[in-house]
């Protein structure tokens, strides 16, 4: 016998998205992306995730390098800094530093994070500033029309390496796991539950949290980080896996032909802010003594 299908009112779907409450972290700015571009649910996805934290959005500082994934700030509302293309990191810190309070979460694209922004990561990471970095990583520079960039595939043709891209890729799972970051995790835009899953639980972490998200640049490439190819190389993560082994996440983060999601690595350790304080409280000690 056929199961009856209920009706779902578009004036009810509206009413529960409201009464959710994770609009009131959307700001008035209709995101500008190209329609399907993975960032939409990167959007989505922190406005969740937010919601579900019960962060008060003035305590939130969203900052971004440049890039299309740089558009970020302008599509949450909270407050924001958009800064030159490369230089998220060392603004955030300093945010961060000016006010440990708040939640500050840098994003930006594979280009503003490898690239021109690379030297600032492993500083960052090591220090455990207490930030979430959230980077899209498309596997170009989708903002400039296409040029291949430091995570594109061998042989990937673009403007940029029209006779195909000679260079290899680097590996950022394995870079950030070697640069000391307390959380790294892997989430992927064409799954937006997990990724939302994944948001918050960087966010909660404290200390620096690094999350990779795969998304597919839907009007650059047509032929390599495409929806239907990242649909089929995604993996979960194997069970068992122990997030607190070093040794077993960079297993997984070799094996990025398959990337797995989840994450990877989470440790405990003093934070910037913390060392920081001790810093201060021995130099009153001995100015004391
Ligand atoms: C100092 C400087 N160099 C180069 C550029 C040009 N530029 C703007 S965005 C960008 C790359 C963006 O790629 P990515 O960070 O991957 O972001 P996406 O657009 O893919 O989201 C480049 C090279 C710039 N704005 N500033
Ligand atoms: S150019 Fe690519 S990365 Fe930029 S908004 Fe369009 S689909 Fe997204
Ligand atoms: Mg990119």
């Amino acid at each position: 016998m056929n199961k009856r299908v209920e009706p779902v009112y578009l004036e009810d779907k509206l009413q529960e998205i409201r009464a959710d409450g994770h609009l009131k972290y959307r700001s008035k700015s209709l995101p500008t992306w190209c329609p399907g571009c993975g960032y939409f649910s990167m959007a989505d996805g922190l406005t969740v995730a937010l919601n579900r934290l019960g962060l008060d959005n003035r305590n939130v500082v969203t900052v971004s390098g440049i890039g299309c994934a740089s558009r970020f700030p302008f599509f949450v509302n909270t407050y924001g800094f958009h800064t030159l293309h490369g230089r998220v990191l060392p603004v955030a810190t300093g945010i961060k530093i000016g006010n440990d309070a708040l939640t500050v979460i840098a994003v930006g694209g594979d280009g503003d994070a490898f690239a021109i922004g690379g030297g600032h990561i492993p500083h960052a990471a090591r220090r455990n500033v207490d930030m979430t970095y959230l980077v899209f990583d498309n596997g170009i520079y989708g903002l400039t029309k296409g040029q291949t960039s430091p995570t594109s595939a061998l042989g990937f043709k673009t403007s940029s390496t029209p006779y195909e891209n000679g260079d290899a890729p680097l590996n950022p799972m394995m870079m950030l796991l070697s640069y000391g970051a307390s959380w790294v995790g892997q989430a992927y835009a064409g799954k937006p539950h997990h990724l939302t899953d994944m948001i918050t639980a960087a966010i909660a972490h404290k200390g620096f949290s690094f999350l990779r998200i795969l998304s597919p640049c839907v009007t650059f490439d047509k032929t390599d980080n495409t929806y239907k190819n990242l649909s089929m190389m995604v993996r979960d993560l194997p069970d068992g896996h122990d997030g607190t082994d070093m040794m077993a996440a960079m297993a997984l983060a070799m094996q990025d032909g398959h990337p797995a999601l989840g994450v990877f690595f989470q440790a405990e350790r003093p934070t910037l802010a913390e060392v920081m304080q001790t810093s201060i409280d021995r130099a009153q000690q001995a100015s004391a003594t």
